[in-house]
């Protein structure tokens, strides 16, 4: 849990082309804008403003890198993107984004994780579905992903149970959880999840590895002393 809080402002970029290369673990946070992404960071990493969350949807406009690792030495990023859907922004850039969402998720070399994003109560959208279509082909070939529902306190329990077991019939064979920023639900399962998905065993690198054609190189060696332990 401890490496979540360690979390800190690496860059904001407006392009893809002005992404940094990075050679550690990128878990990027996707979904609809409003699904509540900035929100569930803030809540991860215990920083009440680390990526802005607002009221207003479409508040995040840039792809907002945050760096993880003790002492300073970065083990893994975190991406918050800009959320889809929001009705208020024009078709044409709507479809920009969209565009550019999607050849980040398909194409950027240090992306290991997406961690979608859904409100249960509009459980997984059209363009949900459209953006799982699209990297199932990087999931097939070991990418990690979880679908997290959030606001999760605004459903009764019974509730929380069905919408759990029929995301999960559509995820994909991802993970899914039940969130909730306000209620602190689901906080320490996801964290220690985005643990292990940042520090997989030796072998889980070297099938990554024979998979991906990019050589990212091998220097993000994971301190693991202690989260590894809660592990069971
Ligand atoms: N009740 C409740 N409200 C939440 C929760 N998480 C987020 N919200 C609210 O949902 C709204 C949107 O949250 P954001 O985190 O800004 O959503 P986002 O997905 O980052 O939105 P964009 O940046 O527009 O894509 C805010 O008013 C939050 O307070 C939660 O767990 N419970
Ligand atoms: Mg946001």
């Amino acid at each position: 849990m401890g490496w979540m809080h360690t979390a800190r402002f690496f860059t904001t970029a407006a392009q893809l082309d002005q992404l940094p290369v990075v050679t550690v673990p990128e878990i990027a946070f996707v979904g609809r804008s409003n699904a509540g992404k900035s929100t569930c960071i803030n809540t991860l990493t215990q920083q009440k403003q680390l990526a802005f969350a607002s009221k207003k949807p479409g508040r995040t406009q840039h792809i907002n890198l945050f760096s993880l690792g003790r002492q300073g030495v970065t083990d893994a990023i975190l991406a918050d993107l800009p959320g889809y859907g929001y009705a208020a922004v024009s078709r044409s850039d709507k479809q920009r984004w969209q565009r550019v969402m999607l050849n980040y998720l398909v194409s950027r070399p240090s992306l290991t994780a997406i961690v979608l994003l859904c409100d249960p109560r509009l459980g997984l959208t059209e363009l949900d579905e459209a953006l799982l279509e699209a990297v199932r082909p990087r999931v097939e070939a070991g990418m990690k992903f979880l679908v997290i529902l959030t606001k999760a306190d605004k459903l009764t329990r019974s509730e929380q149970a069905k919408v759990l077991s029929i995301t999960k019939l559509n995820a994909g064979g991802g993970e899914v959880r039940l969130f909730s920023a306000l209620k602190k639900q689901g906080v320490d399962d996801v964290a220690r999840l985005l643990w292990q998905w940042a520090h997989p065993p030796e072998s889980e690198k070297l099938r990554a590895a024979s998979t991906s054609s990019q050589d990212g190189g091998d220097d993000a060696q994971p301190d693991a002393e202690d989260e590894a332990s809660s592990e069971d």
